[in-house]
């Protein structure tokens, strides 16, 4: 009866799908070690501290007492699948963040559940909301939820909605019952995301069935979560995304067949995140500062990139569009402050055929001080050379 009046309230704030689960220590915590040790979280140092692999592990260490989990799911596609611009003048953004940042937004909520909860029952309820920033296993918790299973793109997978769905997790000191795990793998024989990786970051399930990314290759990561350069050869598999990736999902038969955009208004595009012209984003940054720049994204979840490295993913994506018409932008950005932007434009005015670029390159090889830069200053100008220019 609670629990049914539970999910009743969960869905009343918005979110689509509630399940509950008890605190047992993961299964897969084994493997999450092994995919540390193996290196693939790359830059993403939080998931290998000791402790918080310890906290992933043992849900009672981040909350003494927990008794059970609650798992929700917040749809956030807007518009039909597959309305990404295919231009490569104009920059793609990936769908989760074009609207308002989603942590504050399913964290007040699952906070409003959590009031909700110690009204309804006569004890005291103490909890802990998490959305993405803890340590947490929250797709392992959301499989044993019985939520969806992990596809070999490695989302969590409902099988009546496909996979554009944030997760959300309430840790609780109360007992109730638990749903079933999701057991089933409705994959299949279908390998469509391993195929369309574009940099191939996907590598299939391994022996024991856990579906298996090279983060370190993942666009997503590239452009969010990585800081300093970008390995030279995934930026081209980078096309014009220059801020996290949906190719994974777009391509999912589960997401083709079910996905159906939500009518929340926080996630709704906001117009300068939808399909933005790389020119008109480049030459609008490079007149600011860090400041500037998470003043300008400051209801997204955009400003995680830093200004440094929204911009060096924005020059990597001139470079790839190749057009003269960026020469003059990308000149710019090859005398910005930040050497991280420095080198990137070096690498894009390479890859475009304009004699400017390269006049522009060698006289810039003898002011620059940053030796990385230079590096990539000698390097685009031996593309130019290899290309005839
Ligand atoms: C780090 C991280 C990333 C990294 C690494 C992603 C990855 N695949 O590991 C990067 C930056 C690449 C990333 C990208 C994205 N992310 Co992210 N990310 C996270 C974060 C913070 C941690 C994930 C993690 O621990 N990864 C390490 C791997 C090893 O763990 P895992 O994915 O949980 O894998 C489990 C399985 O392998 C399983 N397992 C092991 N053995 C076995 C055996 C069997 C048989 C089975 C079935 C399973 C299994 O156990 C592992 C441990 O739990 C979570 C939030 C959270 N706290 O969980 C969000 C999260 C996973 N991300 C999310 C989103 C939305 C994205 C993006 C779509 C954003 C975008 N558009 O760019 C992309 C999707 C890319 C992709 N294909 O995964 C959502 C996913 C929702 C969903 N439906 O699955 C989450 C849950 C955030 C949230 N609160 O909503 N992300
Ligand atoms: S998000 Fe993009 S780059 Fe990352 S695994 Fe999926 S398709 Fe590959
Ligand atoms: S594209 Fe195919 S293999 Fe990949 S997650 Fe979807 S159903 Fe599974």
């Amino acid at each position: 009866m609670l629990v049914e009046e539970l999910k009743a309230q969960a869905k009343s704030l918005g979110f689509s799908r509630v399940g509950i689960t008890g605190v047992s220590s993961s299964a897969h915590i084994d493997f999450y070690q092994s995919w540390i040790d193996a290196g693939m979280q790359g830059e993403m140092q939080y998931l290998a501290r000791e402790d918080s692999v310890r906290r992933r592990s043992d849900i009672e260490q981040t909350l003494p007492g927990a008794r059970s989990v609650i798992v929700v799911t917040h749809d956030y596609l807007t518009e039909d699948l597959g309305c990404s611009p295919n231009d490569p003048e104009m920059a793609i953004i990936a769908t989760y963040a074009r609207g308002d940042d989603y942590h504050d937004i399913i964290k007040s909520k699952l906070l409003g559940l959590l009031e909700w909860l110690s009204q309804r029952v006569p004890e005291r309820v103490e909890g802990r909301a998490y959305v993405d920033t803890g340590p947490i296993l929250e797709r392992d918790l959301a499989q044993r939820a019985g939520l969806g299973w992990f596809g070999k793109n490695t989302m969590l997978i409902d099988p009546t909605s496909g996979s554009f769905f944030f997760l959300g997790v309430l840790l609780v000191d109360l007992e109730l019952s638990a749903d079933s795990p999701f057991l089933e793998d409705r994959c299949g024989t279908c390998r469509s995301c391993l195929d369309a990786c574009p940099t191939g970051a996907l590598l299939g399930r391994d022996a024991s069935g856990a579906p298996v990314m090279d983060a370190r290759r993942c666009i997503s990561y590239l452009t969010i979560e990585h800081r300093s350069a970008i390995p030279v050869e995934l930026r081209s598999a980078m096309g014009n995304r220059i801020y996290g990736c949906d190719i994974c999902q777009e391509v999912c038969p589960w997401n083709e067949r079910f996905a159906e955009p939500t009518g929340d208004s926080a996630y709704q595009p906001s117009q300068d995140l939808d399909g933005p012209s790389l020119l008109e984003l480049a030459g609008n940054l490079l007149s600011t500062d860090e400041l500037g720049f998470r003043n300008t994204f400051k209801k997204s979840a955009i400003t995680r990139a830093k200004r440094s490295g929204f911009l060096r993913n924005i020059c990597i994506a001139l470079g790839n569009w190749g057009s003269p018409e960026a020469v003059t932008t990308l000149l710019r950005a090859l005398s910005d402050v930040e050497p991280l932007v420095r080198g990137h434009a070096a690498w894009a005015l390479g890859q475009i055929e304009s004699s400017q670029a390269r006049s522009a390159l060698s006289e810039r090889l003898s002011s620059e001080d940053d030796a990385w830069v230079k590096t990539e200053i000698s390097a685009a100008l031996q593309t130019q050379d290899s290309s005839g220019l």
